[in-house]
């Protein structure tokens, strides 16, 4: 299909932070790798510093800049609104966006409270009658390989769910000196270790089982409740000045589940495991095989198959790279592999399908309103001595 026959996809990035970045990279590669249906265009950055929003827009790809949000989703030239603010704006900008008919693209968590996540879903369903669609970014959903853990446990290929094992092990907090972030404040973020990462390993462990959590027993930690106030911030990483102020979040957050087939579960999300970076895990086993998947080894899945010969069988390392993987045919010629960014590039690719095709796009917000409810019951179930509380 040429450029000039699809039909355009204006886009309104709000933020332009680490996911900013992020988001902005996936928007300019997809439609170089994947035929998209339509062709975005990339129109609007937004940030409150005009100077800050401009060099950031031109080091990224944005057509123009907004220093105030209202304006991005009012224009005529925006049909989607990317959100990626910290948690405690979400709400309102998609609400906004959604009411003004754009389909809205919304970082994890969907929202700092249950309560916001509740209004968000209505204002989609809503818009939904009038074709608008709505998403929320969990990205990982997206890595060929965890793609193909789905396929498999849908398939049968380990039997039945009998026991899933998650963690999100990070350590850029393990230093008691690093520095305050929004990420660290709860009103920005609404949660710590729980909400940033927990999210994630919640709305893998239900994409990979294609099950819902039911109920969870939970602890909250926070190891260290003061740091020093950033004087420079960028990505994750800052530097502290002499100021010290309050941590108000999770530091780590520990919970058992049961999903709802009543199949038992354990998940981990600390940033305070030292030599950890980015290890998002799942295992999943079944009766009659094993799945195990690590982020940093993204390009494998392991898989133990139960019915191989006991005398050779073991867990199979599948490099899931290969052309009949999902997404991985679009990249690169057979073994070489994706990274991180990847998956931000997958989210596009499939909200653009979806926004083409007239369907609604997933996870939809009522996933992310499920995974805001584990959360909540998580932080109630941790304030009440690890009690065994329903989502
Ligand atoms: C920080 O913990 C963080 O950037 C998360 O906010 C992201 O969602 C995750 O992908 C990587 O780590």
């Amino acid at each position: 299909m040429g450029e000039t026959s699809r039909p355009r996809l204006g886009v309104a990035m709000i933020g332009y932070a680490f996911m900013g970045r992020a988001h902005s990279q996936a928007w300019r590669v997809a439609p170089r790798f994947f035929d998209l249906p339509m062709a975005p265009d990339m129109a609007v950055l937004v940030g409150r510093s005009d100077a800050a929003a401009r060099s950031a827009a031109e080091q990224l790809g944005w057509r123009e800049v907004e220093t105030d949000w209202r304006r991005a989703v009012e224009r005529d030239d925006v049909d989607l609104v990317d959100i990626c603010t910290p948690g405690d704006t979400h709400a309102e900008i998609a609400e906004a966006a959604l009411a003004a008919g754009k389909h809205v693209l919304v970082e994890k968590p969907m929202a700092n409270s249950v309560a916001e996540a509740e209004a968000m879903v209505d204002a989609a369903r809503k818009a939904r009658a009038g074709g608008v669609r709505s998403m929320v970014g969990f990205t990982y959903r997206r890595v060929p390989a965890i793609q193909l853990a789905r396929q498999l446990v849908a398939e049968g290929r380990i039997g039945e769910v009998r026991q899933v094992r998650a963690q999100y092990l990070q350590d850029w907090l393990a230093d008691p000196e690093a520095p305050l972030s929004w990420r660290l404040d709860k009103e920005k973020a609404g949660s710590g270790a729980l909400g940033d990462i927990g999210a994630h390993i919640v709305d893998l462990t239900q994409f990979v089982t294609g099950q819902r959590f039911a109920g969870v027993a939970g602890m909250l930690e926070t190891f260290v409740k003061e740091r020093p106030v950033a004087e420079s911030f960028s990505g994750l990483h800052g530097k502290g000045g002499s100021e010290r102020g309050p941590v108000t979040v999770d530091d780590a957050a520990l919970f058992t589940a049961r999903l709802d087939s009543g199949a038992p579960a354990v998940l981990e999300a600390t940033r305070f495991a030292w030599g950890r970076k980015n290890a998002m895990r799942i295992e999943v086993s079944g009766t009659s095989g094993s799945l195990a998947f690590d982020f940093e080894e993204m390009n494998v899945l392991q898989l133990f198959d139960a019915t191989d010969d006991s005398r050779t069988s073991g867990f199979r390392r599948i490099i899931v790279t290969e052309p009949d993987h999902p997404y991985t045919g679009s990249w690169w010629p057979p073994g070489h592999g994706l990274g991180y960014e990847h998956g931000f590039t997958h989210q596009v690719v499939d909200l653009v399908g979806a926004v083409a095709a007239g369907e609604d796009p997933t996870p939809s917000f009522e996933d992310g309103l499920h995974v805001q409810r584990v959360l909540d019951a998580v932080e109630r179930s941790s304030a009440d001595g690890t009690r065994w509380t329903q989502v």
